[in-house]
């Protein structure tokens, strides 16, 4: 009688399917538990005839043995089946495993940076065609017919087509904010530009500058000076020196080269500055009358300053890089060690 018994729940047991956590749970209570069946028989063991007791207990135990390993084994069924359920239909609630994050450009970073210095000084950003025109890369700018620039050596022109180039610089977009708008003018001009140069260390035949153009009435060498002594500070810290150099450019007239204090050395001399404590990071000038006429402004009601500066340049001084090709050969283990600044 008790022995039919143990042999039915040992066929049961050895068939049972958990196919969800409540069967499980079912399993449990009626196998495992102290209230299930198993504690039940042994019970009834006290009713077997004392000759048969010895071999009725050893079976009972056998029951309960396999009724726990047969449990741990459904445990493990019902978990390994809830991997195959996530497969097709993915489980929304489990964390997400993050991929290799990207990070930004230095040049992208210093722009930026650039861009948001000039922004609260009232300057907004002006674009334009990357291939110009010969009006507005060299004739509106003051560039007299035989100037050395016009040359092909420093220039790319479009294949049989004299008049269309590369923009070598992007006063050419200043040329086309000059045409379309009427002082005041503040406007930035960030972009690429192309010279026919060598690749090296220090030269790149694509590079980005950012110009910069204020046109208005009583515009004076001493707002040129004050407003890029403001961005010097910010950009490059209060500590940073500025100095203006007399130079020559053909669309403005006084010019001046822009040299910063060696942020390497602060100004003692070393190698990056030529040991002369001064770097040059860009040039500027006021805007030649000729130019301002050239677009359609009166010059005689208005004057402009305008500047240049090199992204690069100022991002090498930022960061201490010493190569320019590090910008566009793209190594993951170069582009991944900048990290904004304010
Ligand atoms: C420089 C240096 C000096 C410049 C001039 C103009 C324009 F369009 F107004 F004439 N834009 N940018 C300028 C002046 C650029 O780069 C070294």
């Amino acid at each position: 009688m008790l022995s039919e018994k143990v042999k039915a729940l040992k066929e049961e047991i050895n068939k049972y399917q958990a196919v969800s956590e409540e069967a499980l749970e079912q399993y449990r209570l009626r196998f495992i538990s102290r209230k299930g069946e198993l504690t039940a028989l042994f019970a009834e063991l006290k009713n077997v005839a004392s000759e048969n007791k010895k071999a009725m207990g050893q079976e009972l135990n056998e029951l309960k043995n396999l009724a726990q390993s047969r449990f741990q084994e459904l445990i493990e069924e019902l978990s390994s089946s809830k991997v195959s359920e996530t497969a097709d239909h993915p489980d929304l609630t489990l964390p997400t495993v993050s991929g290799d994050l990207g990070s930004i450009h230095p040049l992208t970073i210093v722009r930026a940076r650039i861009v948001e210095i000039f922004e609260r000084m009232g300057f907004n950003l002006s674009e334009g065609p990357e291939i110009e025109d010969d009006f507005h890369n060299f004739t509106a700018l003051n560039f007299p017919p035989n100037h050395p620039a016009r040359e092909m050596q420093d220039t790319f022109f479009i294949e049989k087509d004299p008049d269309i180039a590369l923009r070598t610089h992007t006063s050419s977009v200043q040329v086309r904010v000059m045409e379309n708008q009427k002082p005041p003018i503040r406007t930035l001009s960030p972009g690429r530009v192309f010279r026919n140069e060598a690749i090296s260390a220090r030269a790149h035949c694509v590079f980005h500058q950012v110009e910069g153009l204020y046109v208005d009435e009583n515009v004076s060498f001493q707002d040129l000076k004050q407003t890029l002594y403001h961005f010097v500070k910010e950009m490059f810290g209060k500590e940073t020196k500025i100095r203006f150099r007399p130079s020559y450019f053909p669309f403005t007239e006084p010019s001046a080269e822009i040299d910063i204090s060696c942020q390497i050395c602060h100004g003692k001399g070393c190698n990056i500055c030529k040991y002369t404590g001064w770097v040059e990071i860009g040039g500027s000038g006021m805007v030649d009358p000729n130019v301002l006429e050239n677009c359609g402004i009166d010059s005689k009601k208005y004057t402009g300053f305008a500047f240049g500066m090199g992204i690069e340049r100022m991002t090498m001084l930022k960061y201490q890089i010493k190569d320019l090709r590090l910008f566009t050969e793209n190594d993951v283990r170069f582009l991944k060690q900048f990290t904004p600044f304010t």
